[in-house]
Order: structure tokens, then sequence, then C-alpha cells
């Protein structure tokens, strides 16, 4: 299932959190090269290695989901949306995680 990478690179996105830490920022400042507060394909696509067609079709895949109004940039607004929903997988995934 495709959604599920989502929640897994969104982790590699925000990198090690704590509680206070606000993920939607760190995400926005990690991948905002020009600041204009909004992160496009390239500016997305400029944070990854991609070996293959298929890893960058599966990136692009990420990306369109993060774009939840399809304007073709991820902003603040977008990931808020979304988030609630990744945060559960997130946490799953975290779990999965502690229990190894
Ligand atoms: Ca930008
Ligand atoms: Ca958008």
């Amino acid at each position: 299932m495709k959604i599920l990478s989502v929640p897994l690179i969104l982790l590699t996105m925000a990198g090690s959190a704590t509680a206070s830490d606000d993920p939607i920022t760190r995400i926005i400042n990690r991948y905002d090269v020009d600041r204009d507060g909004k992160v496009g394909d390239v500016e997305f696509m400029s944070h990854k290695i991609v070996t293959s067609k298929k890893q960058f079709k599966r990136y692009m895949e990420v990306f369109r989901v993060l774009d939840d109004d399809k304007d073709g940039y991820i902003t603040r607004a977008d990931l808020e949306r979304i988030y609630p929903y990744l945060q559960n997988l997130i946490e799953l995934n975290k779990k999965n995680r502690q229990r190894r």
C-alpha cells in the first residue's frame, strides 16, 4: 500500500522529534530552500537521492499526497490538514520500532 510509505518518509523529513517540537515547521524549514514558506516539487526532490525512475515516481507520489490542495506546493496549510491522519501512522510506527 503506497500511502504507508508516506509516514515513513515524513518521519525522515521531520528528523528526531521531541514532544515540544512542531514537526510541520521543521518539515517546511528543511525543504523550503528559497524560504518563501512553501515547498515546490523541485525543492522537495532536491533533498532526495534518486537512483531510479521507480524511486522518483514514489517520491512524486509522496509529494502529491502531501500537496493536499494540489496547487503544486506543499504549504503549512496542506500539512496541517493531513498531519492528524499521518500522526496516527507515525505513532504506530514509533511503537513498532520501540518494540524491537
Ligand atoms: Ca520554497
Ligand atoms: Ca498545496
